[in-house]
């Protein structure tokens, strides 16, 4: 089971201000409006109605947090966060460049936007979310430009690849790595970008980008099995320096 399972919606934010004061990693969704974040974000999480998705683009227009760890708690959504049993956060962020929405709004939010990816100190990656039929639109390109200086890492994730074919599919991710490959810093050293096809549909990369995204945020460096490990290792210890023979060399007790 993967630990995204354990999403459960953490805060809404409007203003960089605002932003939580935790100090736990998160992880952003990034891209066009209607590319399918939310979708993707609820299939990840495998909760339906975790974050909103819908058929009228521009619906996510805050910066929405949900919240990994504090286990139990996610039962009882009144209950106080057990702060810390809080592992990380992931960012559903407003999708941009959709075109109905007037000039101030769309300004706040593109700056709601660019201000978070490059200041968030948290912000431990960015999962940028391309329609696999239209990848790097302007703002596509902008958005990573913007976090490319940060020098965290980019995990594209091409959505929607069920309406392509198996060729075209084929095609736009080496078209993707090939463009996400030809960025490189000042040094001449490239980015650590990255690329996958998903479906949420056809339910095509869902390991792919859990497996991908649990690596980013460090969900998969566990501090209790550490914690475990750490224990099993004196234990071990101890049974070796012990004086009798260790418990499970003990013969059946019966039959
Ligand atoms: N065919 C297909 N449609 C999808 C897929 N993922 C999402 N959609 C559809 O695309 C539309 C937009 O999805 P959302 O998840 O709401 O998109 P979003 O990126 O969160 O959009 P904003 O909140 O406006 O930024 C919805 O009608 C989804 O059903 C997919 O993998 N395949
Ligand atoms: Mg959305």
């Amino acid at each position: 089971m993967s630990k995204l399972w354990q999403a459960r919606f953490f805060t809404t934010v409007n203003h960089l201000r605002d932003l939580p004061r935790t100090t736990v990693p998160e992880i952003a969704f990034a891209g066009r409006s209607n590319a399918g974040k939310s979708t993707a974000i609820n299939i990840l999480c495998n909760q339906k109605g975790l974050a909103f998705a819908s058929k009228t683009p521009g619906r996510t227009q805050h910066i929405n947090f949900f919240s990994i760890g504090g286990a139990h708690v996610a039962m009882h959504r009144h209950d106080p966060i057990n702060m810390d049993e809080l592992r990380c956060l992931v960012a559903d962020l407003p999708g941009y460049g959709y075109a109905e929405v007037s000039g101030n709004a769309k300004l706040h939010w593109q700056r709601l936007l660019g201000d978070y990816v490059q200041q968030r100190e948290q912000l431990a990656a960015l999962v940028l979310m391309m329609d696999a039929r239209r990848p790097f639109t302007d703002l596509d390109i902008q958005m990573l430009e913007w976090f490319a200086p940060t020098g965290k890492p980019i995990h594209c994730i091409l959505t929607k690849s069920d309406k392509l074919t198996r060729n075209e599919a084929v095609n736009v991710l080496r078209q993707t790595q090939a463009k996400l490959d030809s960025y490189v810093d000042e040094d001449g050293e490239g980015f650590p970008f990255t690329v996958q096809l998903f479906s949420a549909l056809k339910r095509v990369g869902i390991e792919e980008a859990t497996a991908k995204i649990e690596e980013l945020v460090g969900l998969n460096d566990e501090p209790d099995n550490a914690a475990d490990d750490a224990a099993a290792q004196e234990q071990d210890a101890g049974d070796k320096t012990g004086d009798g023979a260790p418990a499970d060399t003990d013969p059946p007790s019966s039959t």
